[in-house]
């Protein structure tokens, strides 16, 4: 009977049905689930970045440490932290990420703020281009990146993907990366922030990019630089940023991203992890941890992510 500790008590009220549901569909009706316990005794901790549990050393017998987010950056590198840490892959909150990105790009590639805002009432028949006309690249091609690509993709736009591996179909590494933002109309950026991926939107790289290109970035804050950013929409280099994530959040009052015309802040609500989903996919981890099989989503602390 393994215990299960809930470290996340923000969320408890969300999780206390989802989660004995889908221990019992796992099998696991007998596990103890609590949201406090003798670090002694637990097995396993359920964990989101708010949690209050920072210091992971007393937790010696625990098997595993599952993350409720899908971006570890403020995990990964807790030194406590000894035991294998697993990312958040669910399928509810990938749902919303394919949503929010399908959402945006046809915003702009439809010029839908034209009709909405226009207070002068002009009569302006000129007709968007298809979609198999304005190429999309996503930076990024892991659980999410690749399920926007083929959400993109049934839609007619031509989609670039780029990752840190070769995979088909996609680009990677530094002349991969310069390819694939020259042709990017639109950019999404679905990357995790490690040491690798800060700042990666830099002037130079934000200068390969078509001029007026579009950016959306629902993947973190720290992978562009904001004052390269602000120049080259002051320029015309860059036509639009879409950013749902910020180093810091929420997005300070005074940040000029609040009152800049070409940016649209939204707050940190791209994509929700979904507690009946995920349940269903800490269930799963821990069945596999009882099993003794591999876990499903293991962080390779190394790379980051
Ligand atoms: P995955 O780990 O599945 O995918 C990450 C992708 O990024 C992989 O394709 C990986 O390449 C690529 N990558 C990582 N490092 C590099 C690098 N140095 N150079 C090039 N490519 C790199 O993550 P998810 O798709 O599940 O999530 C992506 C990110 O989205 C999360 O880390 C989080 O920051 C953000 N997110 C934001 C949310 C929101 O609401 N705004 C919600 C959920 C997530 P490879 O495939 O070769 O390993
Ligand atoms: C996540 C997020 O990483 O919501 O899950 O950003």
């Amino acid at each position: 009977m393994p215990t299960i500790l809930f470290a996340a008590p923000a969320l408890w009220s969300e999780y206390r049905d989802p989660l004995p549901a889908a221990l019992a569909e796992a099998g696991l009706s007998d596990a103890r689930l609590v949201t406090e316990a003798d670090p002694a005794e637990v097995d396993y901790i359920i964990y989101a970045p708010a949690s209050p549990l920072q210091d992971f050393t007393p937790y010696s017998r625990a098997k595993a440490v599952l993350n409720l987010w899908a971006g570890v950056e403020r995990i990964v590198g807790n030194p406590t932290l000894t035991q294998p840490l697993c990312r958040m892959v669910d399928p509810g909150l990938t749902e919303g990420m394919v949503e929010w990105v399908v959402g945006h790009t046809l915003r702009h590639h439809l010029g839908m703020d034209r009709h909405i805002v226009n207070p002068g009432h002009v009569w302006d028949p000129t007709c968007p281009p298809l979609a198999r006309e304005r190429p999309v690249t996503i930076l990024g091609m892991g659980a999410l990146g690749s399920a926007c690509a083929a959400a993109l993709r049934a839609l007619n736009f031509p989609v670039t993907g780029w990752s840190r591996t070769a995979k088909p179909g996609s680009l990677h590494g530094e002349d991969g990366l310069r390819q694939a933002l020259s042709r990017a109309a639109i950019l999404v950026t679905l990357l995790p922030k490690t040491p690798e991926t800060e700042n990666l939107l830099n002037a130079d790289r934000l200068a390969l990019l078509p001029r007026g290109a579009v950016i959306l970035n629902p993947g973190r804050g720290a992978l562009i630089d904001d004052e390269a950013l602000l120049a080259a929409l002051e320029s015309g280099q860059v036509g639009q940023a879409t950013l749902d994530v910020f180093r810091v959040e929420p997005l300070p009052p005074d940040h000029p991203y609040w009152s800049h015309p070409k940016v649209t802040v939204t707050p940190h609500i791209a994509a929700d992890t979904r507690a009946v989903t995920a349940a269903r996919v800490i269930a799963e981890n821990i069945r596999r941890g009882e099993a003794g099989e591999p876990f499903l989503h293991l962080v390779d602390r190394g790379r980051g992510y």
